[in-house]
């Protein structure tokens, strides 16, 4: 099918029949991840590579790229009178708007994987909505609720193509951005991950601080063939959430972020509001699982803005045999406590 042929987004959203700040509000994000998108894409040219020589709230150096991603978001829908106010990973506190009146909430991490950016490897945006349902003035207790009250989610990865993922709650759909006309185009509808797989994603180096449910799992994944599974597994680890997300969502597989003893207190790595929510409502409802290891992801009641999770997320029946080792005591270690 040639591109003219092919569904615009805009035109996708008005078939969704959604309410239609949501939809402006989805095409605001869009249009700032292809003005992200090209940055990205120039690189050196732009002098945009390297560190800006801050850190960010998270203790982490900021990147350039991570500045002017965030500075873009930021900017871009602060004046829109869709939302009420912003929260990012690279702000401390919310960002409530200049015209507050809206009744969406947005969160962001503005460039996930950012180790990558300086080595050319895939990178992205990932976003979440939530609405505002109190009527006073927005504050940061606005925006702690369950991964379940999303009305969408989604991200935008920076790879050899420009892709937007999105779910609004019936289904997910990949979009590829044409660079000719810059315009996003429907290339995948109604994703579904395979339910099995053969292929699992976590940082091997952190092995020897796992909680024993996972080392069980990922030995038996090792043990291929010649052990109980009585399969060969297949391992990748891109370092960017997003693009593992990405390939789980294309053709399965198993991701995991799982709490470990380098910093027993903490629940894991990666946070809960603006990377695991987002990214397990596109998983679920592309018909995959994701959870901490004992619950789903999505019925956590936060209680910090910038709360981590552990995440073992991807095909259905992988994650639910991890669920079961660790629900079935084999000591996991899942909320540091
Ligand atoms: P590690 C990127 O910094 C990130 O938040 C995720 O995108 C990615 O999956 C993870 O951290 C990588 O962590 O410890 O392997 O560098």
């Amino acid at each position: 099918m040639t591109s003219q042929l092919m569904t615009k987004l805009p035109d996708f959203l008005n078939a969704r029949q959604m309410d239609a700040d949501l939809g402006l509000l989805i095409l605001d994000i869009a249009s700032s991840c292809i003005s992200i998108s090209d940055a990205v894409r120039k690189g050196a040219l732009a002098n945009i590579l390297g560190s800006a020589g801050t850190g960010n709230v998270q203790g982490e150096t900021q990147q350039k790229l991570d500045i002017f991603a965030n500075e873009l978001l930021l900017k871009s829908n602060e004046n829109t009178g869709r939302l009420a106010a912003m929260a990012s990973e690279e702000n401390e506190e919310i960002y409530p708007t200049q015209i507050s009146s809206g009744n969406y909430l947005l969160l962001f991490d503005p460039l996930d994987g950012s180790s990558n950016i300086d080595v050319n490897v895939s990178i992205g945006t990932i976003f979440s909505i939530l609405e505002k349902k109190s009527s006073d003035q927005v504050c940061e207790q606005d925006f702690l609720q369950p991964g379940s009250e999303q009305v969408a989610a989604g991200y935008v990865l920076y790879g050899p193509q420009t892709i937007l993922v999105l779910t609004t709650g019936s289904g997910v759909n990949m979009f590829t951005l044409d660079q000719e006309n810059q315009q996003f185009l429907l290339t995948n509808e109604n994703i579904q991950i395979p339910k099995d797989t053969k292929e699992f994603a976590i940082n091997m180096s952190n092995m020897r601080h796992w909680a024993p449910p996972v080392g069980r799992y990922v030995n038996e994944c090792l043990a291929g063939s010649t052990g109980i599974r009585k399969k060969d597994f297949n391992m990748r680890w891109i370092a960017s959430m997003v693009a593992d997300v990405h390939r789980i969502l294309i053709r399965g597989g198993v991701f995991m972020y799982p709490w470990d003893q380098r910093e027993p207190n903490k629940p894991g790595k990666l946070r809960l509001m603006y990377e695991a929510n987002p990214m397990s409502f596109l998983i679920e409802q592309a018909g995959g699982s994701s959870t901490n290891g004992k619950s789903r992801i999505l019925t956590i009641q936060p209680s910090q803005l910038h709360e981590r999770v552990s995440v073992i997320l991807g095909s259905e029946n992988e994650v639910n045999l991890i669920m079961n080792y660790h629900n079935n005591n084999l000591s996991g270690e899942i909320d540091g406590k």
